[in-house]
C-alpha cells in the first residue's frame, strides 16, 4: 500500500478550532498523520484531494469539529452511591450537616473502600463510557474517597486502566486531603503528617499520579495544613491543583497561586483582589458549574472580574457523588451560561483550550493546530455555540482520539 500524506482527513464541516475565541473554519477540513493535526484549513485551501491525500475520508455533512472536549476536575472513580443522602438534603438538611454527621464524602469512603479494584473499574467505566459519548476526550480523575494508602492506590491503578482500556486520555491526581477520614477524627494533623510523609511520596514513586489536590474548607482541611501538603507535593515533583473558596473564603486561592498551582477550582467565594493575583501568574480558574446548581448556591464566582482580566476560565463536570452527579461537559457549558452568565463562547472554550491548561497539556491538546494530538468531536450542529444552547442533549456524530476513531453514532 502507498504511503499516503494523511491517515484521515475530515470534509464538509464547520471547524471550531478554538483559536482565538471559536476560531471558526467554514467549509473546513481537518487531516491527521500519526495521531497528530496534519493539516486544517478551509477545503478548498487543501493541498491534495482528501481522496488522494488519505484512504479513510469521513463526510461531516455540514456538521461541526471541535477540539475533543476536556474535562478537568472529575471523582469520577466512586463506587456506591449517594442518592438517600439526596433525598436527606430535599427534606431539609444541609451538605455540611451530612458531612458533619459522618456522612457525604465518608460514606463513600466506606463504600470506595470495600469494593473490589474490578467492581470499582465497573462502576467507574460507566460512567466515562458516558462522558465520551458528550464529546469528552481527557479526563482529569481525583483520588480522595480511599483515604489510606490501599484504597487511594486502589483508586489512582482504576484511573489508569480507564485510560489504557477505554482509550480516553486520564491526567490522575492524588487528592488523600479530600476530608479526614474516620480513623484520624481526632487527630486531622496525624493524617496531614501521613499524606506528606508516606502517601504523597509512595504516590510519586510509583507514577500514578501528575498532580496532588486539597479540599481546602472549614469542613476539611485548613489554610496551613493545605501549604504542607503543597511542599511536600512539590518535593516529589508533583503539579499542584485546589478546592478553594467553594463555601467560604480561606484564602485558598492565593495561597495556590503563589505555589504556582495549575488551577484553583470551584471560587464562589473568590474575593476580587485575588482574581487580579490570578491574573498575574499562570494558575488557572475552574468554574464547577453542576456542584453550584445541585447544592443551590447562591454566590456566583467572580465572571465578570475575571472576564475583565482576561482569564483563561474553564470549566468542568466536578462529576462525585455527592455535590454534582454531573457527566456531560455540554450540559456544564449550559449551566456556565445560565447560572454564571458566561457566553457559549466562553463556555467553549472553558472545555477546549482552557480546560488544557488547568492540566498544563496545552502544548498537546485543547486546540485544532497543526502538530497537536488530533482528539476531535464531530457534531450534527453547525456551530459549537448550539453545544451550550442545548440543555442535556450532546448530538455527537463522531469521537476521534489521536487520529481514530473511537465512536461514532
Ligand atoms: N468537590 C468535592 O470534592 C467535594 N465537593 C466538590 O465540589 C465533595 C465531593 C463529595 O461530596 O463526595
Ligand atoms: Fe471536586
Amino acid at each position: 500500500m502507498a504511503n499516503r500524506l494523511w491517515d484521515r482527513v475530515w470534509i464538509n464541516a464547520t471547524v471550531a478550532t478554538a483559536n482565538g475565541g471559536y476560531g471558526i473554519i467554514e467549509s473546513g477540513a481537518v487531516a491527521a498523520k500519526d495521531g497528530r493535526i496534519a493539516w486544517v484549513g478551509p477545503l478548498t485551501e487543501i493541498p491534495m484531494s482528501p481522496a488522494a491525500g488519505a484512504l479513510d475520508v469521513i463526510d461531516c455533512r455540514g456538521g461541526c469539529i471541535t477540539p475533543g472536549l476536556i474535562d478537568c476536575h472529575t471523582h469520577v472513580v466512586y463506587a456506591g452511591d449517594r442518592v438517600r443522602e439526596f433525598e436527606q438534603r430535599l427534606k431539609g438538611a444541609t451538605y455540611e450537616e451530612i458531612a458533619q454527621a459522618g456522612g457525604g464524602i465518608r460514606s463513600t469512603v466506606q463504600a470506595t473502600r470495600a469494593a473490589s479494584e474490578a467492581d470499582l473499574f465497573a462502576a467507574s467505566r460507566v460512567r466515562v463510557e458516558a462522558m465520551m459519548a458528550c464529546g469528552t476526550t481527557t479526563i482529569e480523575i481525583k483520588s480522595g474517597y480511599g483515604l489510606d494508602i490501599e484504597a487511594e492506590l486502589k483508586m489512582l491503578r482504576v484511573a489508569k486502566r480507564l485510560e489504557s482500556e477505554l482509550g480516553v486520555t486520564v491526567k490522575s491526581t492524588y487528592l488523600g486531603a479530600h476530608t479526614v477520614p474516620v480513623e484520624f477524627k481526632e487527630r486531622p494533623d496525624d493524617y496531614v503528617e501521613l499524606i506528606c510523609r508516606d502517601m504523597i511520596p509512595k504516590v510519586a514513586q510509583l507514577g500514578l499520579a501528575d498532580a496532588v489536590d486539597v479540599y481546602c474548607e472549614n469542613i476539611a482541611f485548613s489554610l496551613a495544613q493545605t501549604e504542607r501538603i503543597f511542599n511536600a507535593a512539590l518535593a516529589c515533583g508533583l503539579s499542584l491543583k485546589c478546592h478553594a473558596e467553594q463555601l467560604s473564603d480561606l484564602g485558598a486561592s492565593s495561597l495556590a497561586a503563589r505555589f504556582d498551582a495549575l488551577s484553583v477550582d470551584h471560587l464562589e467565594y473568590l474575593p476580587a483582589r485575588v482574581v487580579a493575583q490570578l491574573a498575574t501568574g499562570r494558575t488557572v480558574p475552574v468554574l464547577l458549574p453542576g456542584s453550584f446548581y445541585y447544592l443551590r448556591e447562591t454566590k456566583v464566582p467572580p465572571v465578570a472580574s475575571m472576564r475583565a482580566l482576561k482569564l483563561p476560565v474553564a470549566i468542568a463536570t466536578d462529576c462525585n457523588p455527592g455535590t454534582s452527579p454531573l457527566l456531560s461537559l455540554p450540559l456544564a457549558m449550559n449551566m456556565a451560561c445560565t447560572l454564571f452568565r458566561m457566553t457559549p463562547e466562553e463556555a467553549f472554550l472553558g472545555v477546549t483550550k482552557h480546560a488544557a491548561q488547568a492540566l498544563g497539556i496545552e502544548k498537546e491538546r485543547g486546540t485544532i493546530e497543526i502538530g497537536k494530538k488530533a482528539d476531535l468531536a464531530v457534531w450534527r450542529l453547525n456551530h459549537p455555540a448550539a453545544l451550550a444552547y442545548m440543555i442535556g442533549s450532546a448530538p455527537l456524530l463522531q469521537l476521534v482520539k489521536e487520529g481514530s476513531c473511537v465512536l461514532t453514532k
